[in-house]
């Protein structure tokens, strides 16, 4: 198995979850900044041109972070990666897709890529103001589901490490959290899992 990823990108969740299932893998780093992803050989493998990528032992290429997410738990049941009630696994993709894409891509979208969001350069500000806003009405909701509880299902399922990813990007665009949000990113720093990848993605 191999992980096409960028260091910091939406993949650290993916690397995340392959620390906690422990079994060897490889990555590969793509460099977005060089626009890589857009060329061959990168574009040979997921011509959408994006991280997450995973390339499966079978030689398939899965894309897609809660399809990668889903396709991990279910292979690796012994990691615990989703609870076994389909209730509590039903809220766990819904809370990882409404992170992908409300918050990632609706919110951090319009902070990081402004210019994706406007042909005019002189709206960019008030692209990002409306990124930000999206991202706290998303971080709001996050902090309710998360009222009372360590990870976002009860026990640490792969919706965490989707919420993880939007908590860690919070920091470089100087967003506070809500307090449970808070919590969580430092339980989720806490994790071994992470600290190693942190290491291996150089942003310890
Ligand atoms: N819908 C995709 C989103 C993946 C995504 O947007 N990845 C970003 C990095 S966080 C990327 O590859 N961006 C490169 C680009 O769009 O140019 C998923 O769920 O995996």
């Amino acid at each position: 198995m191999k992980l096409y990823y960028a260091p910091g990108a939406c993949s650290i969740g993916i690397h995340v979850l392959l620390e906690e299932i422990g079994k060897p893998y490889e990555t590969e780093r793509v460099n977005l900044q060089q626009g890589e992803h857009f060329k061959p050989p990168f574009i040979a493998v997921n011509p959408k041109s994006k991280v997450p990528t995973l390339a499966k032992d079978d030689g398939s290429v899965l894309t897609e972070y809660p399809a990668i997410a889903y396709w991990l738990a279910k292979t690796n049941p012994f990691a615990d990666l989703l609870p076994d009630d389909i209730d509590a696994q039903a809220k766990a993709l819904e809370l990882m897709d409404y992170v992908i894409a409300t918050i990632h891509m609706q919110g951090f979208g319009r902070q990081f890529r402004s210019g994706n969001f406007t042909p005019s350069a002189a709206d960019e500000e008030t692209v990002k103001a409306r990124g930000r806003e999206i991202a706290e009405r998303g971080f709001a909701l996050i902090d309710a589901a998360l009222e009372g509880k360590e990870y976002a299902v009860g026990k640490f399922s792969i919706a965490d490490t989707a919420i993880f990813y939007v908590e860690f990007w919070s920091k470089r665009v100087g967003m506070t959290l809500p307090a449970n949000c808070a919590a969580h990113l430092e339980r989720m720093l806490a994790r071994p899992s992470v600290q190693r990848v942190l290491q291996q993605e150089g942003l310890a």
